[in-house]
């Protein structure tokens, strides 16, 4: 009886601590059961397998929330977190679907060779080149203080802020230590700061946002690598946190904290919103993170690098993944990028299941374009350097080349880019939404506190080959229809003779023009018409001299205008310089225009503006507005020759036809001249007489019968 009673007890107690979870796993899709699942219990460190019915059962034998982590090859990973006991879990594992990016990386994976040609297109509408200024007021470099990985810039009440990583400078020891306390990584230990602009260049820092949170919390070691993202009046902060201690195999999570105003304060989430998957096994004897006896998934050891984005009225925050026991392929990392989507800025957040939906680059650069999402893959894998593009948010395709320009980031793409996110999507121009931003610059010297192993600051980023993508004919400035051509709103640039220390791979865009011309530079230009016209061209250009300095201009391959540059007396002094050519037909439609710097000095000339003059062929030289020095041409209309008089101070001559072709030139080498005109045919001609200068006297029109 006695027995009977204790175990009566111990059953009663049992039945009140075991804590039953139990469930069904079935396939989203076909509803059918899922048999074999592997289904951990976290907490307990149990494993079992889903029967032929996907069903699943466990007894926890300690109380609280539990985790619950479900695997399936061919499926996407799936967790329960913060799990309360339960008898009627359903799970719909949704099986893995293949990106438009992993089947390129399939044909990569046939060799080397493969790798390292993916056929990155040069496509002048698509192609991003950008440059990288230094930036001033707080966020200057100072090897005291590392600044780095920028969140996106935004605008709000008239300025500009940024989010970033920071810390003081100590030494990082990249895990070459025992000692769990060390600083390991310039990103271990830092907070969330951020500073404000009026004008992008010079910053002022605010101090932090989002600090490192108590000591046990998930975010107690690091809180980094931020993104903001604003809806609705709301303010996120979304950012990488590790918990201590922060060794090499440590999960590393994202997390998000809200806001009123982008001034704070902060309201952190109380867990993260995105975690790896969980279904790699270390291997064991080893702390390395590159020794795993299963892989797992691509994200399975790292999610980082933030970036969320509304899209389709939903929240897509893309990320990057590191894997437990990351492999190099042709010499470079194994990188990949996931995205997850959510219908609250909140979450929950739900990993697509055509993830890695990309398998390149090191850091997350993606904005709205065209209703769908335009993605820089910078370092690390077969893609790197191109510029991306999906009409669904997930599948890319290469569209374009992204590189830096020579002597500022190499060939590369700045570090870690920090877009500006203007008010407007651009429905016709890809690169509207990747102008400018910060970037971070690495530093490995020592700091001047005697730390090693690298300090950071952040610099502004610029796109140096903005679009103009024009959908009617460029804007006259002056009346009629001239086309005022902005220099620095070519669409690419580059250099026929080889770039020199100090110099762009082609031009350099400011803010009025281009400049850095060397000798053999170009930039290309796209200009749409919609109706064919005669134009004179002038050049708004300025020079201080030298011995060879000449502007050329080609329509569609075709060479129109080559002109001598004179000396202006300075780079910025701009003079209006009235080519040498004769009117120039533009036809119907679109043309690339190509400026070349075809002088032999090294440094040639900077340019503003290419006027083009809309000229009517069949009215007078006065109605023209020319400079009519009442030149008389007779017999008109003429048969055998005409004779030119009171030509005063012109020295050239052209013979123009309707179309704007150049049937006769010459030289004027008297006050007054024959020039025969018996082989043209009847018709209209414009005489057209310059001066040494090539300013334009005057033009005539006559008759040829
Ligand atoms: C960066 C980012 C993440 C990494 C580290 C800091 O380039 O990819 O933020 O964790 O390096």
């Amino acid at each position: 009886m006695k027995n009977l009673f204790f175990l009566v007890l111990i059953f009663a107690s049992c039945a009140l601590f075991a804590q039953t979870f139990t469930g069904i796993i079935t396939d989203n899709e076909t509803g059918v059961p899922l048999n074999n699942v592997e289904v951990t219990l976290v907490e307990n460190d149990l494993s079992i397998k889903t029967t032929a019915n996907g069903l699943f059962s466990f007894n926890a034998f300690t109380l609280g929330d539990k985790t619950l982590y479900f695997n399936k090859e061919g499926y996407v990973f799936e967790a329960l977190y913060n799990q309360q006991p339960a008898t009627n879990l359903e799970i719909k594992l949704r099986a893995k679907k293949i990106s438009t990016a992993t089947t390129r990386w399939n044909t990569y994976m046939q060799s080397c060779n493969n790798y390292n040609n993916p056929n990155i297109p040069n496509n002048p509408e698509w192609n991003v080149v950008f440059k990288e200024t230094n930036l001033t007021g707080d966020l200057v470099a100072n090897s005291l203080i590392t600044r780095r990985d920028p969140s996106a810039v935004i605008k709000y009440n008239d300025k500009y802020y940024v989010w970033y990583s920071r810390k003081r400078t100590q030494t990082s020891t990249y895990f070459g230590t025992n000692n769990p306390n060390d600083n390991v990584f310039p990103w271990d230990y830092t907070d969330v700061y951020y500073a404000t602009s009026t004008d992008g260049y010079e910053w002022k820092e605010q101090g932090p946002a989002v600090e490192r949170g108590q000591t046990g919390t998930f975010d107690d070691r690091s809180v980094f690598t931020p993104e903001i993202f604003i809806h609705n009046d709301k303010f996120y902060l979304i950012y990488q946190v590790v918990k201590s201690p922060y060794i090499e195999r440590v999960k590393n999570n994202v997390a998000m904290a809200v806001a009123d105003s982008p001034n704070g304060p902060w309201i952190k989430l109380s867990e993260p919103i995105l975690r790896p998957s969980h279904n790699g096994v270390w291997s064991a004897g080893s702390t390395s993170r590159f020794r795993a006896d299963v892989k797992g998934d691509f994200d399975s050891h790292k999610v980082h690098d933030p970036c969320l984005m509304f899209y389709k009225d939903k929240f897509y925050l893309y990320y990057k993944g590191e894997r437990m026991g990351e492999e190099r392929f042709c010499g470079q990392r194994e990188i990949r990028w996931g995205v997850a989507i959510a219908d609250q800025p909140e979450g929950p957040y739900v990993k697509s299941e055509y993830n890695p939906i990309t398998n390149t680059g090191h850091e997350v650069s993606v904005w709205n374009y065209n209703n769908g999402i335009a993605i820089i893959q910078k370092l690390d894998g077969p893609e790197r350097g191109s510029i991306q593009f999906a009409q669904d948010g997930v599948n890319f395709e290469m569209m374009g080349t992204a590189t830096g320009t020579a002597g500022f980031a190499g060939n590369e793409v700045p570090d870690a880019l920090g877009i500006f996110r203007p008010n407007e999507i651009s429905t016709t121009d890809p690169k509207f939404g990747v102008d400018w931003g910060l970037s971070h610059h690495l530093d490995f010297s020592r700091a001047a506190n005697g730390a090693t192993g690298g300090w950071m600051y952040l610099r502004r980023f610029d796109l140096v080959n903005k679009s103009i993508i024009p959908t009617e004919p460029i804007t006259p400035v002056t009346g009629g229809n001239d086309l005022i051509v902005e220099a620095e709103d070519f669409i690419q640039t580059g250099s026929f003779s080889g770039i020199r220390p100090g110099e762009f791979n082609g031009v350099n865009a400011t803010g009025i023009g281009i400049n850095f011309v060397n000798s053999g530079d170009y930039a290309d230009y796209s200009i749409n018409l919609t109706e064919t016209g005669f134009y004179d061209l002038t050049y708004l250009i300025a020079s201080p001299g030298g011995r060879s300095l000449n502007v050329q201009l080609l329509i569609d391959g075709v060479e129109v205008a080559s002109d001598v540059v004179p000396n202006t007396g300075d780079w910025e002094n701009y003079i209006n310089l009235n080519s040498n050519s004769n009117f120039i037909e533009i036809t119907e439609g679109t043309h690339t225009f190509r400026i070349i710097a075809n002088g032999n000095d090294r440094w040639q000339w900077n340019l503003d503006k290419l006027i083009l003059k809309r000229v009517e062929l069949t009215t007078s030289a006065k109605q023209l507005g020319l400079d009519d020095h009442n030149i008389v041409v007779y017999p008109n209309p003429a048969v055998h020759q005409i004779h030119i008089s009171k030509i005063s101070h012109a020295t050239h001559y052209s013979i123009v036809d309707l179309k704007g072709v150049v049937v006769l030139q010459g030289t004027l080498k008297n006050e007054r001249q024959s020039v025969g005109v018996e082989q043209l045919v009847s018709g209209t001609y414009i005489l057209i007489t310059k001066n040494g200068n090539n300013a334009k006297m005057s033009s005539t029109v006559f008759i040829k019968n």
